[in-house]
């Protein structure tokens, strides 16, 4: 307490995924600043400029308000405030009508990326008896790396930064902790890290913050990565310098992985990564004899139809040279707290078999997925044809599809098509300007939660507490629980706290305790599996995936060119020369957020693109100018950045551009945005599903 209208609360930031532990100060019921609390094993004091702005963004004036339903056509900005209770009876009857003429399977759920409330949403859809729900990450997004995890060896990793023992290597492989962090790991932890000294590598078509960091930078040819990781292995295994008292003691697989990868020669990989392969034998020679050695991951590894097995390469790599769960490696999750009671059982068995694209992507949709879901294209598809058989209702729990989603002008067309759309955010977005139904959600400083970190692995948990309010705004899991009311569905008495305490009774405190220490942060226990053996059929890392092979996928990891490149459609790149990656993250947004927050809008006024000076002699262009990026698919604005920090064919664009300042309904939403620039059809990964959001075709030109 400092005086009698100003107070500070321990709480943990999430503008993005979150994990710093901060201090808030409050005084007359607002957010006044945010700053970081030292004692945090997570960011110890530090935070980045977005985390700091939460004040700005907790208090914008164009934040919701209050319930709003549409006076007139949708998308024509006439809007009508309802009370809470007027516009949730709306929605529940509009669902429960739907519901009754076309069952639930009608009724989809949409919600972004990893979000106090994201695990609320499945229990919702399964309340409700919807198998439809989605999220544009997943396929794209962090479900290929848990779900190889899971499957070779039986949990999810993160990289030991905590711990006495620092790495003495770090593999930066398609990730840029030091921009993107946390996803799992965090800026600072890693910069610590790499103030040790120790040797570090990335893999990257730009040469990243991250990547300027290390002393070895391979720019790879996008979408190649499988080819990179066999050729490492290819090495390691030749050289004899993978562990072998690990690989013979804690694996299987060994002998076939090794026939397997003997035609993979870095000369091979050279060829189609346009990595050296003096470079490619460096870097691998360094992995695997700097031990401790940390394998950072990241979404150039996912974005790709080849998501699975570009994942398990890198995921044989790190097993290989005896890195999982030893002090300074990739440690195994802890997962302290209990899993979210998502009502999983309350899903009927006949809505599993109508859940869009779950036959055919298994390890997405099916019963063996971490966490099933809709496939996008599939769903989005649905809705605009009704094939095989017609969405008509879509909740959306904090998603710009507009921009967040691959083809945003498919994405709009099928949104046009619903018969209710009802979207919760912070702010009016392109999104929500289309809806019948806009409902203000709180901000992180106005949000009960218990969240374990790093995500995932859940090796510490958090607090996170209500601490303000926003005019009529309300927390996402009170939304869907007083909808649920309405329905009649199953768990709707449980409040947020009670789902909380259950989360928190194997560590034998309440959330009011917790909320008091403010995190628990148990010792890592290193090298459970010598006790229990790893959590997968044979005990064993599988390098070899019998599980896999079951399921008709190839149970050891193999590469495939990306459809659409320079080597599978020459065709295309006759027109457009050019390799096309998106979504670099920034450290000014989250994604499509914060473009209204003055303060970090002026440190990126406007969307731009990075391209090498020999691609922007060709195109004549120059650092500063406006210039169009097209693919066969749409062409969008953005500012050119010429710079060195390239691999010379590869042009990179940011994702999550519309200005809030323009006029609505879109908001300048088809202008800048990298999802005009991508598509959502096949060919798919054929396990998850994912489609090609980097290492597409393009061109650029100076803008006329
Ligand atoms: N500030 C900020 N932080 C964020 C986010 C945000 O929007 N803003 N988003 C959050 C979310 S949801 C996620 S998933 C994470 C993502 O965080 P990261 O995994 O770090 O993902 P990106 O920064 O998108 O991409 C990482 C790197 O991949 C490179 N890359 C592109 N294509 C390829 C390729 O084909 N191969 C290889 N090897 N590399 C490639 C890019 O150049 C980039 O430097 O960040 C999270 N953190
Ligand atoms: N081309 C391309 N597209 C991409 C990517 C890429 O790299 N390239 N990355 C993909 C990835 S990895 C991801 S994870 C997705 C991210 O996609 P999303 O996570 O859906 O991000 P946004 O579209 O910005 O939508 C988030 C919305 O939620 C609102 N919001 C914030 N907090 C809350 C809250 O507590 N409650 C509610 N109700 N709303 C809230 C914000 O105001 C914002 O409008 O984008 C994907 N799209
Ligand atoms: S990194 Fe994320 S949690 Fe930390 S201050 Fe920034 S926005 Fe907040
Ligand atoms: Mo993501």
């Amino acid at each position: 307490m400092n005086n009698d209208n100003e107070n500070v609360v321990r709480s943990v930031c999430r503008v993005c995924h979150g994990g710093c532990g901060v201090f808030v100060h409050v005084k007359d019921g607002r957010v006044i600043s945010v700053k970081g609390d030292p004692d945090s094993p997570m960011n110890r004091g530090w935070m980045c400029v977005k985390g700091v702005k939460s004040p700005e963004i907790a208090n914008h004036p164009d934040r919701l308000k209050y319930p709003l339903k549409r006076k007139k056509g949708r998308g024509e900005g006439q809007w009508q405030r309802l009370s809470w209770d007027d516009a949730l009876n709306e929605i529940a009857g509009r669902i429960d009508a739907i519901r009754r003429e076309s069952g639930p399977e009608s009724i989809a759920l949409g919600q972004g990326t990893g979000r106090h409330h994201y695990m609320h949403v499945v229990r919702f859809a399964n309340a409700l008896g919807t198998p439809n729900w989605y999220e544009p990450g997943l396929a794209q997004c962090f479900i290929p790396r848990i779900t190889v995890s899971n499957l070779t060896y039986g949990g999810f990793v993160v990289g030991d930064y905590y711990g006495e023992v620092p790495p003495k290597c770090i593999l930066f492989w398609g990730h840029n902790p030091l921009v993107s962090g946390p996803d799992g790991e965090i800026a600072p932890s890693v910069k610590r890290a790499l103030d040790t000294g120790c040797a570090a590598i990335a893999v990257d078509p730009r040469r990243s913050e991250t990547a300027r960091r290390c002393a070895q930078w391979l720019p790879v040819r996008p979408g190649t990565d499988a080819a990179l990781a066999l050729a490492m292995i290819n090495v390691i295994i030749a050289g004899g310098i993978h562990d072998r008292e690990f690989v013979e003691r804690w694996t299987v697989g060994f002998e076939e992985l090794k026939k397997h990868v003997a035609p993979f020669t870095p000369e091979w990989a050279e060829c189609i990564t346009t990595v050296p392969a003096s470079a490619i034998i460096t870097a691998a020679r360094t992995y695997a004899l700097n031990k401790p050695a940390i394998l950072e991951w990241g979404l150039g590894i996912e974005q790709n139809p080849n998501s699975l097995q570009t994942v398990r390469a890198l995921a044989i790599l790190r097993a290989i040279t005896g890195n999982l769960d030893i002090p300074g490696g990739d440690i195994l999750g802890m997962n302290i707290i209990r899993s979210y009671p998502t009502l999983k059982d309350r899903l009927p068995e006949g809505a599993l078999k109508k859940r869009l694209g779950a036959e055919e992507f298994k390890l997405l949709g099916g019963w063996r997925a971490f966490m099933p879901s809709a496939h996008i294209p599939a769903l989005f598809r649905a809705m605009r044809e009704g094939d095989p058989y017609r969405v008509r209702a879509l909740l959306i729990f904090g998603n710009n599809a507009l921009t967040s989603v691959a083809n945003s002008k498919e994405v709009y067309e099928s949104l046009k098509k619903l018969d209710l759309l009802a979207v919760i955010d912070l702010f009016m977005t392109p999104t929500a300007a289309h809806a019948d139904y806009v409902l203000p959600a709180a901000f992180w400083t106005e949000v009960d939660q218990a969240i374990g970190y790093p995500l995932v692995v859940e090796n510490m948990v958090m607090a996170q507490q209500r601490i303000t309010g926003h005019h009529e705004s309300m927390q996402d899991e009170w939304i869907m629980n007083e909808l649920s009311k309405r329905l009649g569905l199953p768990g709707c008495d449980d409040t947020i706290e009670d789902v909380i305490n259950h989360q928190l009774e194997p560590l034998g405190v309440r959330f009011e305790d917790l909320k008091k220490k403010a995190f628990i942060f148990p010792p890592h226990e290193y090298r459970r599996y010598e006790k229990q053996g790893f959590r997968t059929p044979s005990r064993k890392v599988e390098l070899y995936s019998k599980t896999l092979q079951r399921m008709g996928y190839d149970a050891l990891p193999t590469f495939k060119e990306p459809p659409e490149g320079p080597v599978s459609a020459p065709d295309i790149a006759e027109e457009f020369p050019l390799i096309l990656i998106t979504g670099s993250r920034r450290p000014e947004f989250f994604h499509s957020e914060h473009r209204q927050v003055e303060s970090l809008r002026r440190l990126r006024p406007d969307p731009q693109v990075e391209l090498h000076p020999d691609a922007a002699k060709r195109s004549r262009v120059s650092s500063g100018e406006w210039v169009r990026v097209s693919t066969k698919r749409g062409s969008i604005r953005m500012k050119a950045l010429v710079t060195e920090d390239i691999h010379p064919g590869v042009v990179s664009v940011e994702h999550g551009w519309w200005f809030p300042e323009k006029d609505g309904p879109l908001y300048g939403a088809f202008e800048s945005n990298a999802n005009v620039l991508t598509d959502n059809g096949p060919p798919y990964d054929p396990a998850f599903g994912s489609y090609q959001l980097r290492g597409l075709l393009c061109r650029i030109e100076k803008e006329r």
